[in-house]
């Protein structure tokens, strides 16, 4: 009698179209629209009452009396080198990596002719300010900090604002490693403030009153807001979505594993743990063609669950709905199931595991073989783990320096070029009632009889 595996799907001899996968496969239930009446008049409030209503909501959610909601230079300088130093040097390795893969993402300029004299050219434009957002409280993510900076710094954003929650124990200021992150990688504009109150400063910007009761500006309003965050953070980003940009809403963490008879049952129990740990809401998956693999992954997590430091939320993520091991005929077959899925985190545990991984169409991220743990992801790899979760991974991927940039296309046709092309844009300006945008062509060539 097993106490910690997560419950069993058998999927095997069923056929596996879209509606089975999907009522079988059932995720969280997190409700960011049932929310959104929740956070609506607090982003309203912040809009209209500025830095007063942010100091009331975060004495009332909270605890903390803020003077001020910038956090001071020193205040980070000091826990800079207050930072134990391998965690400084993780940090450090990990920016690193961070910088190196983003970097390569940036797309190139583009330059198109579309006819001869008609060129289309694309450029790429970061934005110019970004608000970013930390989670706190139980999540203290300094690693999280990486993930959105770097991508916002690669991209060439010029003005890049950092918030997290005030914290009752640290002095009223963000977790002294978020600050210490924030300096390592030069953020010049650190905020203690959280929730939906923190997305709203962002989104409408908030004015307050210097030592003279001037009013001033505390924070200007951003372009972007990118960053994981609870509920109330998520509908926050929804109902300002439009103002301004966000990413996609961070829901609680998933990881799948596809495995087959070769895997190590330890290393699948430790690397379904290690996200399980985030939240009693985590999603673990494992998808295998293999019961004696099966088998011996419940094994192994009776073994590591109680050992766990936060066995309580690891055995309630493990047995939640959410989570199953779920019995496939063939790997093709588990193929199927976590395209079904789209996890936000999927491990391929296979024998020829990078060319079963090649043909993944939907995960936020995909970590490949015996050596690619999701935790390597989260912390170290280089990639980006702000990734498209409850399924969203369907229709978008993660992080990276798109999130930051813009393509503006530029059109640069000559006089040649644009006579060429005359008749068509007339022709199909009447066809759709619009005789003005033809004569706009026409006007350039008098005389003539397009
Ligand atoms: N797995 C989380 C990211 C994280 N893990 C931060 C540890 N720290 C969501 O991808
Ligand atoms: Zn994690």
């Amino acid at each position: 009698m097993t106490t910690f595996a997560p419950r069993r799907i058998d999927l095997r001899g069923r056929r596996l179209d879209a509606r089975v996968l999907r009522g079988v496969l059932p995720r969280a239930d997190v409700d960011v629209s049932a929310t959104l009446t929740t956070v609506a008049p607090i982003c309203e409030d912040v809009r209209a009452r500025g830095v007063d209503a942010l100091r009331e909501y975060t004495a009332r959610f909270d605890g903390v009396d803020l003077d001020d909601v910038r956090v001071p230079r020193e205040a980070r300088r000091r826990a800079l080198a207050d930072l134990d130093q391998q965690v400084r040097a993780a940090l450090e390795e990990s920016i690193a990596r961070a910088r190196r893969v983003h970097t390569a993402q940036l797309p190139t300029e583009l330059q198109t002719e579309a006819a001869a004299g008609g060129r289309v050219g694309q450029r790429w434009v970061p934005v110019g300010r970004v608000g970013l957002y930390v989670p706190g409280g139980r999540a203290v993510y300094p690693s999280s900090v990486i993930m959105n900076v770097v991508p916002a710094q690669i991209a060439g954003v010029a003005s890049i604002a950092v918030t997290s929650p005030a914290q009752k124990d640290f002095g009223g200021l963000p977790h002294p490693t978020i600050l210490a992150a924030c300096e390592l990688l030069g953020v010049e504009e650190v905020l203690a403030v959280g929730g939906a109150q923190a997305v709203a400063m962002f989104a409408y910007g908030v004015l307050g009153r210097d030592a003279d009761g001037a009013e001033e500006t505390v924070v200007d309003p951003v372009d972007v807001i990118t960053g994981p965050g609870n509920v109330f953070v998520a509908a926050a980003k929804r109902y300002v979505q439009g103002t301004v940009g966000i990413d996609s809403e961070a829901g609680p963490t998933e990881i799948a594993v596809l495995a087959d008879d070769g895997a190590d049952p330890d290393h699948v129990a430790a690397d379904l743990i290690s996200q399980a740990e985030h939240d009693p809401l985590a999603a673990a998956v494992l998808v295998t063609d293999s019961s004696a693999l099966a088998d011996a992954v419940d094994a192994r997590l009776e073994v590591r669950v109680p050992a766990a430091k936060h066995a309580d939320r690891i055995a309630e993520a493990l047995r939640g709905r959410q989570s199953a091991v779920v019995l496939v005929d063939d790997v093709e077959a588990g193929v199927q199931v976590v395209d079904a899925y789209a996890a936000e985190h999927l491990e391929i545990q296979t024998r020829d595991a990078a060319a079963v991984a090649a043909r993944i169409r939907n995960a936020g991220a995909v970590f490949v073989g015996a050596h690619s743990p999701v935790s390597l992801g989260d912390y170290c790899a280089g990639s980006n783990h702000v990734l498209p979760t409850g399924g969203t991974a369907a229709h978008s991927g993660g992080l990276g320096v798109h999130a930051f940039l813009r393509g503006i296309q530029v059109i640069d046709y000559d006089e040649t070029a644009l006579r060429e092309v005359a008749d068509h844009v007339v022709a199909l300006a009447e066809s759709e009632d619009l005789p003005a945008h033809g004569q706009a062509v026409v006007a350039r060539f008098p005389g003539a009889d397009a």
